[in-house]
């Protein structure tokens, strides 16, 4: 049995995998992608991933993409560790979860994390460069395009900051609910949001939930785990190749 993952160090999406594959105790072996180079747009990577980006999980001859549906298929395969409810109505309810960090807090963190960060390699590139890299993208290449090279406004930052408080402020009313981790056990839903908190707090944000105590003794717990320790490996925080990211 075998298991090649296609990803980033850096990118929140593999962290998640990588978190997952950790827990359940299965050997894989990386493959890093420069997404800055467009290694995740070359037609190579694109017959594997049509989308145009990471992860990617290869496992024996079978290939999956997109993260949030590789930690269910790892959770199906191998539920020797599991990592979901044990009923039907336990794991609907982690989904909701999972769909809500999908489309809330995981592109309202890109915002902050391209202005303070990414958008210095685009400003880097001349403007035929920009376009080309930006006309490559199967995903995103009218968001990227839209945004230019001059970032994101105030408005639309302050409107990201919004839309992840409301996440923090969620998980906070949950915690105090259920408690000890989303769901009271842990699962994959706490797998699923973990890599924008440590994106959070690595970029300055953790005043984000300062008044959150049950999101800082989750966020607490989290880092005792071997595999959010494995995951984290060094390159894996953006403030360890930008030394300027963490203003608050
Ligand atoms: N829904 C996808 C989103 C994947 C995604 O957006 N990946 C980012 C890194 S976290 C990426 O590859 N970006 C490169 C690009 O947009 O060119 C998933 O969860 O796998």
């Amino acid at each position: 049995m075998s298991f090649v993952l296609y990803n980033a160090p850096q990118s929140t999406c593999s962290q998640k995998v990588r978190i997952c594959l950790w827990e359940k105790g299965l050997e894989f072996s990386e493959i890093k992608l420069d997404l800055f180079k467009g290694d995740q747009l070359t037609e190579e990577y694109k017959q594997l991933n049509p989308n145009g980006v990471v992860p990617t999980l290869v496992h024996d001859d079978e290939i999956i993409i997109d993260s949030s549906v590789i930690i269910e298929y790892l959770d199906e395969q191998f539920p020797a560790v599991p990592l979901s409810p044990a009923t039907p109505a336990g794991r609907a309810h982690m989904r909701e979860w999972m769909r809500f960090f999908e489309e809330v807090p995981a592109p309202a963190v890109r915002v902050p994390s391209y202005n303070r960060v990414f958008l210095r390699h685009f400003q880097q590139m001349s403007e035929e460069e920009f376009i080309a890299f930006g006309e490559s993208k199967p995903l995103r290449k009218d968001f990227f395009l839209k945004m230019g090279r001059k970032g994101y406004s105030d408005e639309e930052m302050q409107q990201a900051e919004n839309r992840l408080r409301m996440t923090i402020e969620r998980m906070e009313s949950q915690l105090q609910a259920a408690g000890p981790w989303l769901l009271g056990e842990y699962s994959l839903a706490d797998i699923c949001i973990v890599p924008v908190i440590v994106r959070l707090d690595d970029i300055g944000l953790g005043r984000l939930w300062a008044d959150c105590e049950k999101v800082g003794q989750w966020y607490a717990r989290f880092q005792e785990r071997d595999a959010l320790q494995k995951t984290f490996y060094f390159g894996s925080l953006l403030s360890e190749q930008y030394g300027d990211v963490k203003i608050s």
